[in-house]
């Protein structure tokens, strides 16, 4: 899954470093290399171009998808507590580690787990994005996992947050996300919900706005009110399920749980030497960054601490598996330059 309407999500995170070209009205340009996507072209870019979106079927064989989900879930049994994916009475918090606002896994070094930097060096899914930005010198994001139980017992389903993971002074596409999916998806589970087509109405709407006080250039995150919505589908556009014909929302009737690797890449020489230099800092403790791979660089505290304020004692210093430390890897990481 590409989305070319970028991303990110711990709230509280704050902008860090403004290290790139802004013109004189305020609103940034795309960088080069994307002048290339308006096409025409007669393969995946085309629909991505069109829908600003597209799902690759099978960019990663079926067979090795699966092992990477088992691992996943061996990473989540890995933590103390009765978790049991058969039995929905165990899906609560107290059999699960920390995960962030949106319920995203970004501690314990899972961004940098051996099967999350395996699923990245893909072929399939690194062709994609050296396609997209005509290189395959990129960098990748170090943007955490999802593994989330359908219906849980404990709390209460999480209602839609709409919004984009670029800043409304960004014209254009700057980040292009990617999603590796590694469980089925049917028209009633819960993930991804998508408004296809309305990254041709970005400029218009965001010109149209009359407060822009709390646009930053660093800030690649706009959460869409209700009223703002409706300017949207006062367009024609509808929330969409991304591979599926009806238009729909999760339901409680699915019992599929999702998993999911986000993996973002852009290319290596759009990073700035300041956001490099946060991205090793972050590589080194093993941490998690937003799904942007070479801007929008947040260094996070990478200790996962309790809501007490104590340090949670299922911490780890390092992946439970450590990656191998490749040229390649060190390379995507934005560790070892091209
Ligand atoms: O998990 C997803 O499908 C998307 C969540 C999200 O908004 C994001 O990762 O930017
Ligand atoms: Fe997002």
């Amino acid at each position: 899954m590409l989305t070319a309407q970028p991303l990110k999500h711990q709230f509280t995170d704050t902008p860090v470093n403004n290290g790139y070209a802004q013109k004189t009205s305020g609103l940034i340009e795309p960088p080069a290399a994307f002048a290339d996507i308006v096409g025409p072209y007669d393969d995946f870019r085309g629909e991505l171009h069109d829908k600003g979106f597209v799902v690759i079927k099978n960019a990663i064989p079926r067979e090795r998808a699966i092992q990477y989900q088992e691992k996943a879930y061996e990473w989540l049994q890995s933590f103390p507590g009765d978790l049991d994916f058969s039995n929905p009475e165990t899906w609560i918090a107290k059999n699960l580690p920390l995960q962030n606002g949106i319920k995203v896994y970004i501690h314990y070094g899972v961004a940098h787990e051996k099967f999350v930097w395996d699923a990245k060096q893909e072929p399939g899914v690194l062709d994609a994005f050296a396609k997209l930005w005509q290189t395959d010198e990129l960098l990748v994001s170090f943007d955490g996992i999802n593994i989330t139980f359908p219906n849980r017992k404990d709390i209460p389903r999480r209602a839609a947050w709409e919004h984009i993971d670029q800043s409304p002074l960004r014209r254009g596409a700057h980040c292009i996300q990617g999603i590796i999916n590694l469980s089925p998806s049917g028209p009633n589970d819960g993930g991804l919900v998508l408004y296809p087509k309305s990254h041709n109405y970005n400029a218009e709407f965001f010109d149209s706005r009359d407060d822009k006080s709390s646009w930053l250039p660093m800030k690649d995150l706009h959460l869409f009110t209700k009223e703002e919505l409706a300017w949207f589908r006062a367009k024609g556009l509808q929330p969409h399920k991304p591979g599926h014909t009806l238009r729909r929302r999760a339901t409680e009737k699915s019992n599929q749980i999702r998993t999911a690797i986000y993996a973002t890449y852009t290319p290596a020489n759009l990073a700035e030497p300041t956001q490099l230099a946060i991205k090793n800092e972050v590589f080194e403790k093993f941490g998690s960054t937003t799904h942007w791979p070479h801007q929008y660089i947040v260094s996070r505290p990478t200790q996962a601490m309790l809501p007490d304020g104590t340090r949670d004692p299922r911490d780890r210093d390092q992946p439970r598996e450590m990656p191998e430390m490749t040229d390649k890897l060190l390379k995507l990481a934005g560790a070892k330059r091209y």
